[in-house]
């Protein structure tokens, strides 16, 4: 199916109506154009299962939606147990309580600030690890060299859906006894040689933000192919309860809803459409861009699947004649609202940097690269290809010309 016919009427929005220049103090779109508008590709169905959950009156605390979705995810990942949680955060949370982390725990400061929060909110020390700048994802020589008596595990993140190095990191993890987890926000329906992520590591967690291609307004779940492990999940997520309604352990309260469930599920029926639509745009914006000096587009390495819910620019500003920032700021004043994602590392945020208690700064040149670097342009439902189109044309004219 041709992915546009997927956006609804509703979706399409104001048309997409560019203005053929900036011309006075009109920007180039007269609706704002965001990283991360919700796709919500079918309202009727998702109407319909929220009517029946009301008229069920059964709205959280693993009702009938809440365990399709996380069938349907089961299936869709290949991993032998998934638990939705009411956002990816507390599934992240979750997930390094119920596998007993302590002390220190390896994780890149290139990641969105909840990967590192989340380790922190549960008492453990990050340590900050750096990436490969050409893939974003941890270097497995630079953790191999952070691992101390008191590391008990390692995060990876897949950063915009790139898999990371599993099996270099596997090696480590078991070569030092480490727990081995993933941070698979950005990495539903991605694989890396024929393997989905969701089977990598100890478990790995999903998020299902409004902000994520597939959304259920906020939710997420933990992945894992260790039954024991999911038990402790399910009783965490659940106040500790345990199948007899006895409390087993502490837990918390980091359940999924009806009504996220309900969200959720219908955006999961039209993941490949949503896929498609993402990459109709990633190659709009490929052939858009293509020939600026200083300028490209991060494309998924060899044995990579990717679901190119981000579109990644890389500005070369010793090339180009603007900084990123300076780019960024000309994509605002166009109603292009681009991100930074991520800027700053998570090492130099004040929570952290302010912190020598719980983070000694290392050099991450690696980090701070990339950083400078990326811009995440819009994409999904909400953007029209012709809006692509004349995203590429502003950039081009922001940044054609060579600095020199
Ligand atoms: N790990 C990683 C690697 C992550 O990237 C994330 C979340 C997590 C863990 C944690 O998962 P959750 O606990 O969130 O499930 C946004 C999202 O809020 C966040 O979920 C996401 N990563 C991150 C990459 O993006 P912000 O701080 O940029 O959010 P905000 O409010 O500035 O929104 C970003 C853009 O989205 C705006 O341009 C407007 C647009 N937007 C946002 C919302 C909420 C919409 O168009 N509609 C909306 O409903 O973090």
């Amino acid at each position: 199916m041709q992915a546009t016919t997927h956006e609804t009427t509703a979706q399409r929005a104001t048309p997409g109506r560019p203005n053929p220049g900036r011309s006075g103090d009109r920007p180039a779109f007269d609706r704002p154009l965001h990283v991360g508008s919700p796709n919500i590709p079918d309202r009727r169905r998702l109407f319909e299962r929220i009517e029946r959950a009301l008229d069920r009156g059964w709205l959280t605390n693993n009702g009938p939606l809440v365990r399709e979705f996380e069938e349907r995810l089961r299936r869709f990942t290949g991993a032998a147990h998934v638990l939705a949680t009411s956002n990816g955060t507390t599934a992240l949370e979750v997930l390094c309580r119920a596998r007993g982390l302590s002390g220190e725990v390896i994780v890149p400061s290139f990641t969105y600030i909840a990967t590192v929060h989340a380790l922190q909110w549960q008492g453990l020390t990050p340590v900050f690890a750096d990436i490969d700048p050409e893939t974003g994802t941890l270097d497995p020589d630079h953790v191999q060299q952070l691992i101390t008596p008191r590391t008990s595990g390692i995060v990876g993140v897949h950063l915009w859906g790139r898999p990371c190095r599993v099996d270099a990191l596997q090696r480590i993890a078991d070569d030092h006894g480490l727990a081995l987890l993933y941070d698979a926000a950005h990495a539903l329906g991605c694989e890396l040689d024929g393997r989905a992520v969701g089977g990598f590591g100890d478990g790995e967690i999903f998020s299902f933000h409004a902000t994520k291609f597939v959304n259920a307004f906020e939710g997420g779940a933990v992945a894992t192919n260790d039954p024991e492990l999911a038990e402790r999940v399910a009783r965490m997520r659940n106040f500790g309860f345990g199948p007899g309604r006895e409390v087993l352990t502490c837990g918390t309260n980091a359940k999924m809803n009806e009504i996220s469930a309900a969200m959720g599920l219908t955006a999961l029926e039209n993941i490949d459409e949503i896929i498609a639509a993402n990459v109709l745009r990633h190659d709009h914006y490929q052939a858009g861009l293509a020939g600026i000096p200083g300028v490209r587009l991060r494309t998924p390495g060899t044995g990579e699947h990717n679901n190119h819910q981000y579109v990644v620019m890389e500005i070369d500003s010793t090339v180009t004649r603007v900084h990123r920032d300076e780019l960024l700021t000309t994509l605002h004043a166009e109603n292009v609202f681009a991100q930074k994602y991520f800027h700053p590392g998570v090492h130099r945020t004040p929570a952290y940097a302010q912190r020598p208690d719980v983070h000694q700064p290392l050099p991450l040149p690696g980090t701070e690269a990339l950083a400078e670097r990326v811009l995440v342009l819009p994409s999904g439902l909400a953007v029209s290809t012709s809006d692509v189109d004349r995203i590429c044309e502003i950039v081009r004219s922001a940044v054609g010309r060579p600095a020199h």
